[in-house]
């Protein structure tokens, strides 16, 4: 059987199509940590001192524009956050800074995170501020 260079050529590129259509699949953003930390982190991120905004860092590098954030008290009232900006050392962390000390209380977060794929991922947990 003689080479037939532009069929091998064709397998490669097919194969390497299929790989791609595959890929993005893993690049969706999941949520590694988060400060202050969920009450059921496993590993909680130190919280700094005082608390002046909400820092969720992801596994991927995020479309700002699409990405969201909600912050509620226990009573499911809406919490008001400063404007919602990317770290700017790192476009895998959302920054929401806080308008004011937050009152002893659980607190949850519902986030958006739309990653530079375009795939979007949700979320909430549940944070506690001592007194
Ligand atoms: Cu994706």
């Amino acid at each position: 059987m003689r080479f037939k260079p532009f069929r091998t050529a064709f397998l490669v590129v097919a194969t390497a199509a299929l790989a791609l259509a595959a890929g993005p699949a893993f690049a969706h953003a999941k949520l590694l940590s988060e400060v202050p930390a969920a009450v059921d982190a496993a590993t909680p991120a130190p919280a700094p001192a005082p608390l002046t905004e909400l820092r969720l860092v992801f596994s991927e590098q995020l479309n700002f524009a699409f990405s969201k954030l909600k912050l509620t008290d226990a009573a499911g009232k809406e919490v008001a956050l400063g404007a919602l900006a990317l770290d700017p050392k790192d476009d895998k962390t959302l920054l929401a800074p806080l308008t004011g000390a937050l009152p002893a209380g659980d607190y949850t977060v519902d986030w958006t995170a739309v990653s530079a794929d375009g795939h979007k991922t949700t979320g909430t947990y549940t944070f506690k501020v001592a007194q």
